[in-house]
């Protein structure tokens, strides 16, 4: 229904927007077909602030299809992994071949202050649960594709890279279990993307994840979280990761 109601044949390459990336599909092309996330089947408006909530069809210069899908449903919502999963698995039904998966996240590392986007190596998947079912053994190895993390450090050189914890949530963590997330090699931690990579993969798209740095991790500066200062954060570095967003997905879309 959306590839009707957008004229399309098929969509090359989707985009999930998380936290702050809000803006980022701005500048990814022309503006085929916008439709509230509400009136397409297994989408919800994610109630959210920050998040908005629609699908949108932009038409690239090379003429390419991206699928912007600006309604995302966090596991935390209680609605199920099929509800996680449905983004991806709309996207991979609708042709795309690959997915960029984009969020707000705290960091570890305090060198990166909130603004900076980090590119994602791999993941810890620590909801417990799996958007899979049955004997569906998917290899993990190189879930984030080693080729597109290349074209983003072609894009930008100092693109720091890091490992992405994926916690269930809502609550933010507390400074205790920061400090065992860094034990175990996280350097982000979320409510997202990992169980929607997971998915991405095994429906045989390529995967690419890119988090925002909203805040520092629970315990990592003095200061307390919070979602004012998510929301900033974003709103500080959306011209700087709108047009690094553009420039990847425009690159990768060529060079596949
Ligand atoms: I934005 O510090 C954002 N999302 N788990 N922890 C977790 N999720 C987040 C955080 C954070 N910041």
């Amino acid at each position: 229904m959306l590839l009707q109601a957008s004229g399309v044949d098929t969509i090359d390459l989707a985009c999930t927007l998380g936290s702050g990336w809000g803006e980022a599909a701005g500048q990814l092309g022309e503006l085929v077909t916008e439709i509230d996330a509400e009136d397409v089947p297994g989408f919800h408006t994610s109630g959210v602030p920050g998040h908005s909530g629609s699908l949108k069809v932009i038409r690239t210069a090379s003429r390419a299809h991206v699928l912007v899908i600006g309604a995302r449903t966090h596991y935390y919502e209680g609605k199920g992994v099929d509800a996680v999963a449905h983004g991806v698995r709309t996207a991979a039904a609708a042709g795309a071949g690959a997915v960029v998966l984009t969020n707000g996240c705290g960091g570890l590392n305090p060198a990166w202050s909130p603004g900076t986007p980090v590119l994602i190596s791999d993941h810890l998947n620590l909801t417990g649960t799996s958007p899979l079912r049955g004997a569906h053994f998917v290899d993990l190895t190189d879930l984030y594709s080693p080729r597109i993390r290349g074209i983003a450090k072609e894009v930008d050189s100092s693109l720091p890279e890091g490992v992405y914890a994926q916690l269930p949530g809502p609550h933010y963590e507390t400074p205790a279990e920061i400090r065992y997330l860094g034990t175990a090699g996280a350097d982000l931690v979320g409510m997202s993307t990992a169980l929607e990579a997971i998915a991405a993969r095994a429906a045989g798209m390529e995967v690419f994840g890119i988090s925002l740095v909203t805040n520092l991790a629970a315990g990592i500066s003095e200061e307390p979280l919070s979602h004012r200062e998510v929301i900033e954060a974003g709103q500080e570095a959306a011209p700087r990761i709108s047009a690094l967003l553009a420039q990847i997905i425009t690159r990768t879309l060529e060079e596949s």
